[in-house]
């Protein structure tokens, strides 16, 4: 099929999290992919640092994973998958656990990273009911963190704009650790900042506020993704994991960002070295080719919920399109090429480069912090008087115009590109950036 080229009637679609009044005065259209290029409607050529949104980790249009979803859509479209099963499913999920620390090799399948963060937190709830302890409710999150817009995730979620216009009906059993982000103590930190182990304690004071045995579980992102790119203090989520671990409280890992080779490792947990009980994921799982997300959840925890129940449905939970066969067809082809092409060691090695290119923003213009991880950077810039946000959109339209896709929330720019991106497009990213900031007031 070619790539259109004229316009279409812009009136019917409400965009998600867009400014849909701006967006459509001058809307900006991508018809094609390939490789770490997108193809804008006016033909040209857009290198995608950002990997989509952080999900297209193996680069777009792969044709294995093209191949595949196209068989599988002329052999089998769609399979029940309550009470029925279909072989790709149960061979998604041992590829799946494959990859995660032991011993989180149970897998459930969802869409999206919204439904893995709210089959996480049932999974919770239901695993502590299991075991006679279904007086653990309560749920902590963290501020800033990013869950996805489920109620359960903007419940546990910290981004306030997220949550205000839903205020009233969120989770009532919920708290919030403090985020770690500081500029005073970590500005322009290379890697885990030194300073902020010592937030994670705060947990202490939250569970001896609520009774420890009321809470069910913490959740967090090992990154923080979406809120700008914030990087664990070195020790906190050791942290975590002590004081959850005494408490009987499990810790979930979002890792819907950071799985599938982002920092460098399958899993931040394995990169960072730290164990959760349970890990949420999507984009990366299925390179974002057909939408598809996962629960990995510890052994144990599976079996207390499977085995602790006499007989029939043991957790009244599921997706009509859980391991959709199109979804598990993406996930195979798309762990294959991970590990054919050694994916997350090649992001591993490449982190030393792109971290030397964004550090290389500390001076320019409207700077005050670079941080970074594996093949992730955010570059937060001073925000005009009265307008957070404007000048990192005024970069990014910019970056754009120029060939270069980032994002921004507020005005952090975040870079996330694909994992086969090479040197030279690593340095054009950057460079384009620093000339960008030069132009910008
Ligand atoms: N958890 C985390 C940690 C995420 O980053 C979700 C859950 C929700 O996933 P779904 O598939 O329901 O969207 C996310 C999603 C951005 C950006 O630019 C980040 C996400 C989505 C869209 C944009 O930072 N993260």
């Amino acid at each position: 099929m070619n790539a259109p080229t004229a316009l279409p009637d812009l009136s019917h679609l409400w965009m998600p999290f867009t400014a849909n009044r701006q967006f459509k005065a001058n809307p900006r259209m991508l018809t094609a992919a390939k490789g770490m290029y997108y193809t804008t409607l006016d033909g040209r050529q857009l290198l995608d640092g950002t990997a989509g949104l952080w999900c297209v980790n193996a680069g777009h249009c792969r044709d294995e994973i093209t191949q595949a979803i196209a068989s599988q859509a002329g052999a089998m479209d769609y399979a029940p998958g309550f009470q029925l099963g279909h072989p790709l499913a149960f061979q998604a999920a041992s590829a799946v656990a494959g990859l995660m620390p032991e011993p989180l090799d149970r897998v459930f399948f969802t869409n999206s990273g919204s439904e893995s963060v709210d089959t996480a937190l049932k999974i919770a709830l239901a695993y502590h009911r299991a075991r006679g302890e279904g007086q653990r409710t309560r749920l902590i999150g963290r501020e800033r963190g990013y869950h996805g817009v489920g109620f359960g995730g903007i419940s546990v979620g910290g981004i306030a704009a997220n949550r205000k216009t839903f205020s009233g009906a969120l989770l009532p059993a919920v708290d919030h650790l403090p985020h770690t982000h500081s500029l005073e103590y970590n500005a322009f930190s290379k890697g885990q900042p030194a300073w902020g182990a010592h937030l994670a304690d705060d947990l202490e004071r939250i569970l001896a506020l609520h009774d420890p045995s009321t809470v069910a579980a913490v959740i967090v992102e090992p990154m923080a993704g979406s809120t700008g790119v914030l990087v664990p203090p070195q020790g906190y989520l050791e942290r975590l994991r002590a004081i959850t671990a005494r408490h009987g409280i499990l810790l979930i890992f979002d890792e819907v960002i950071t799985a599938f080779g982002r920092l460098g490792a399958a899993t931040a947990a394995q990169r960072l070295g730290v164990t959760p009980d349970l890990i949420t994921m999507a984009k990366g799982i299925s390179n974002a080719a057909v939408p598809a997300g996962a629960v990995a959840v510890r052994r144990d925890i599976h079996d207390a919920i499977v085995e602790g129940t006499a007989n029939g449905i043991e957790f009244f939970h599921g997706y009509t399109y859980s391991a959709h066969p199109l979804a598990a067809a993406a996930v195979l082809a798309t762990l294959d090429i991970y590990r054919r092409e050694q994916l997350f060691a090649r992001a591993l090695e490449l982190a030393p480069a792109f971290e030397q290119a964004a550090h290389r923003l500390q001076g320019a213009p409207h700077v005050i912090d670079v941080r970074n991880i594996g093949l992730v950077a955010g570059i937060e810039l001073a925000s005009r008087e009265g307008a957070v946000g404007a000048r990192a959109a005024e970069v990014f339209h910019k970056c754009f115009d120029r060939g270069v896709l980032l994002r921004y929330t507020a005005d952090t720019l975040a870079l996330s590109p694909p994992l086969i991106i090479e040197e030279a497009q690593i340095g054009q990213i950057f460079d384009t950036i620093a000339a960008v900031l030069k132009e910008v007031a």
